[in-house]
């Protein structure tokens, strides 16, 4: 861990460190918990930005240092207690940037959030709570003064997405076309479909607004009674249209399994966390959001485990370039996993719709 401690010799604030810890979770950083002697004194995260994936690491944190100052100042405003919970806090390095550059690597600092916890899972309880606060955050940056950066270039834009699977295809870099010709077809017939909001936008009739773009479960922290605290990896946040937030919330929380579950039959959607999640979403989010965006929420949730199945897939074909995998198959199995997620989805679109009448 040497060469970790001396990374973290740059930042200042840190005093003794006692211990360092991989975290896992995500598949694109890498993730250490820090944690610090003094027990007065809090736990940090260190992360090695993933520059190959954010290749502007200049427009990557000075995002995250708008939204986390526009956050905060919102917040107390509204004098809010605890803060420095509600919002991520990052440390500054000697130079007094938010990273240090060792040369090769970017490596950027924040407080870990004490007494703090993610899920795996969520009740339609919580979900109704994180479903007002991704409400609240899209609101809260409504009117940030600045004008952020694609941090990654047509991050959610499905015409892209199907763009980069067909040119994966006709490069068949792995050789794995044969085994998955009959899926990528399968996949296809509905990428017309799938591409609408994008057609919507350049006729005028969609905005873009501020979302964060990864609003899976696992970048919720919840306190030790499960009331959310705040939104973390803000690595994403930047303009897209707010299906982002709302569809890949409900791809981690309403599928019944997990995202590589490999036993298709445990996929499944609940409705349950999909009716919590969509009254308090629309609740705080209402005073913004178009009657067409309402109307789409149900698209949304097919879109999301549609892209993440044509990103799986693609990196599969690819040959596991961009994922981080724990065995040779894990983007065909997430592929699968996701793609059944949205064929579940699709057959609970109806429902979705009528629900969310009846909120209106
Ligand atoms: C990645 O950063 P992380 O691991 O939470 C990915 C998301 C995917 C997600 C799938 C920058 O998120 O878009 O939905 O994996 N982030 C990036 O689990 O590509
Ligand atoms: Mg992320």
């Amino acid at each position: 861990m040497n060469r970790l401690n001396e990374i973290i010799s740059y930042f200042p604030e840190v005093k003794e460190v006692s211990e360092i810890v991989p975290l896992t979770a995500g598949l694109i950083n890498q993730t250490y918990k820090v944690e610090t002697k003094d027990p007065g004194a809090c736990d940090y995260i260190l992360q090695c930005i993933n520059h190959q994936v954010f290749q502007n690491v200049d427009v990557l944190q000075r995002n995250i240092e708008c939204v986390t100052r526009h956050i905060r100042k919102k917040l107390e405003e509204a004098h809010e207690t605890d803060i420095n919970r509600k919002v991520l806090r990052f440390v500054s390095a000697r130079d007094g940037k938010s990273y240090h550059f060792d040369g090769e690597h970017y490596w950027r600092m924040c407080e870990f959030i004490p007494d703090s916890q993610t899920l795996d899972a969520v009740t339609p309880e919580s979900s109704y709570l994180v479903g007002l606060k991704f409400g609240e955050f899209e609101a809260m940056l409504a009117d940030i003064p600045e004008k952020l950066g694609e941090t990654i270039p047509d991050f959610h834009n499905m015409e892209f997405r199907i763009k980069q699977l067909h040119d994966a295809v006709a490069e068949n870099a792995a050789g794995r076309m044969e085994k998955v010709q009959a899926l990528v077809s399968e996949i296809e017939k509905d990428a017309d479909e799938m591409c609408q909001a994008e057609r919507l936008y350049r006729e005028g009739k969609l905005p873009k607004r501020i979302c964060h773009c990864d609003t899976k479960v696992s970048n919720m922290m919840f306190d030790k009674d499960g009331k959310v605290l705040c939104v973390i990896d803000l690595d994403t946040t930047m303009p897209s249209f707010v299906f982002s937030d709302f569809g890949d919330f409900l791809r981690s929380a309403a599928n019944t399994s997990r995202e590589d579950e490999p036993d298709l039959e445990k996929v499944r959607f609940n409705m349950e966390i999909f009716k919590a999640f969509a009254k308090g979403y629309i609740e705080s989010a209402k005073s913004f959001l178009t009657p067409l965006e309402i109307e789409m929420l149900p698209f949304a949730v097919k879109l999301f485990p549609y892209m993440q199945a044509v990103r799986f897939l693609t990196d599969y074909i690819n040959g596991d370039t961009y994922y981080q995998i724990q065995y040779a198959d894990h983007n065909y199995v997430r592929t699968l996993a996701q793609y059944k997620l949205y064929q579940e989805a699709k057959k609970s679109e109806p429902e979705m719709k009528a629900y969310i009448a009846s909120l209106l």
